[in-house]
């Protein structure tokens, strides 16, 4: 076996498609079942990098034909209102199309591939990282599975094994935990805006998503253990509406939801990607806070780099991208860190004094009235290059 990769979410179902059209023989190990990774509503927020990906994996049609190409955001605070303009600033856009149909569409091309994923799988453990063979073994369906192999893709997230497996003294580790999360609806309503509109309000920030025209996803800042047991539907439509510009909240269509969790903020990055013959890539390496639309982004990037490393390795025989994949990733990792942290702290509600609540306030103002500031926002959210 050449390549093992651990866990089935954007990442390692990209990384899998990639490799096997490359002729580069590899298997999907992962703890869940298929219909719960489709489950899994996340990201919305296509860059033109994650589209161009996703087409050159041969992913691209469904994407094509639904996925909403956006051209700006709203940005809503005190009273005020300020669109950022992305094509006017960078000539780019971003796509609306929502992670359950990303790994929908992955998962379809995979079965009709002939992919070998085994999903369920209890028990991965990752060995033998600078032997002369990676071993991982599982429990799949009640028996054991056991592979040996040239190298070990880590694509099981945040919470995987597959970070663990290096050694505490090699790995550092970089965190910002926020005391706040996201409260996420999703409803069959039709979205309340052509576009995303990210509002600060004292009360907390909000943000108004979609992921189509008649399928809307809100989002509240609540307490980061907050229970959404204890938002019933009426109390999360009132509360976002409060947050909201009054005649944006005047035209809000509410309905029942579909789906209601919470999720908390956090920024973290683990040092380095690589260990031996394991590559992290994706949530298993990096988390951002979700304000500036880039994790799936991100695990994207990196899966692009490692996929092309790993065909270099097999093509021409060559380690020098392997070598590099670590370095190359964070580089952007951190830019994106960067960013996310900004759009984070500028705007919800963190401040602990009045002196940051004067800064947040000042810091739209200049936004509001500095070309060059917005054409920084833009070239972020759309992606760098
Ligand atoms: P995932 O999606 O967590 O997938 C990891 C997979 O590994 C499996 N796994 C294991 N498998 C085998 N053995 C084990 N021991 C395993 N442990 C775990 C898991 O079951 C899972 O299937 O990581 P991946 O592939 O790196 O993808 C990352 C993205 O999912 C994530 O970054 C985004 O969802 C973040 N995100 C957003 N990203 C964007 O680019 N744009 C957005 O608009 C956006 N919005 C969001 C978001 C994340 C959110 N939440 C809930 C954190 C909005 C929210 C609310
Ligand atoms: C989403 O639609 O889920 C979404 C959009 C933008 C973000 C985060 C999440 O910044």
């Amino acid at each position: 076996m050449q390549v093992v990769i651990v866990g089935a979410g954007p990442a390692g179902l990209m990384l899998g498609r990639l490799l096997a059209r490359a002729g580069i023989d590899c298997v999907i190990l992962e703890r869940q079942s298929r219909a719960h990774v489709e489950a899994r509503i996340r990201a919305g927020v296509l860059e033109h990098g994650a589209v161009e990906l996703l087409t050159a994996a041969g992913v691209g049609e469904r994407l094509q034909r639904e996925g909403l190409v956006h051209d700006g955001v709203e940005l809503a605070w005190g009273g005020r209102r300020l669109r950022i303009d992305f094509r006017a600033l960078t000539g780019r856009g971003v796509t609306v199309y929502g992670q359950t149909e990303i790994t929908r569409d992955l998962n379809e091309a995979h079965a009709a591939a002939g992919s070998r994923i085994y999903y369920e799988c209890g028990e991965v453990t990752v060995r033998d990282l600078a032997g002369p063979a990676a071993r991982v073994t599982a429990r799949h369906a009640g028996s054991p599975l056991g592979f040996a192999c040239d190298y070990v893709a880590g694509c099981d997230g945040f919470h995987g094994v597959c970070r663990q497996a290096i050694p505490a003294g090699l790995r550092r580790e970089y965190e910002r935990v926020y005391p706040v999360g996201w409260l996420g609806v999703l409803a069959d309503t039709p979205p309340v805006a052509p576009e995303l509109i990210y509002a600060h309000h004292e009360r907390g920030f909000a943000l108004c998503s979609m992921r189509s025209t008649t399928r809307s996803r809100y989002y509240v800042q609540v307490a980061a253990n907050e229970d959404p047991a204890a938002w019933n539907d009426a109390r999360f439509w009132d509360e976002l509406r409060r947050r909201l510009p009054h005649d944006v909240a005047d035209g809000l269509v509410t309905g029942p939801s579909i789906e209601k969790s919470v999720a908390p903020l956090r920024s973290f990055v683990a040092e380095p990607m690589r260990h031996g013959r394991l590559f992290l890539a994706g949530d298993a390496a990096h988390i951002v806070p979700p304000t500036g639309a880039k994790g799936l982004n991100l695990a994207f990037a990196d899966v692009s780099v490692l996929a092309a490393a790993f065909v270099e390795r097999y093509a021409a025989g060559s380690e020098a991208a392997l070598d590099a994949y670590s370095a190359t990733c964070l580089a952007r990792v951190w830019k994106a860190e960067r960013f996310s942290w900004w759009f984070t702290q500028l705007t919800h509600r963190l401040a602990t004094d009045d002196f940051g609540a004067r800064l947040q306030d000042a810091e739209f103002d200049y936004l509001a009235g500095s070309p060059a500031a917005q054409q920084v926002l833009a070239e972020n959210y759309v992606g760098l290059p």
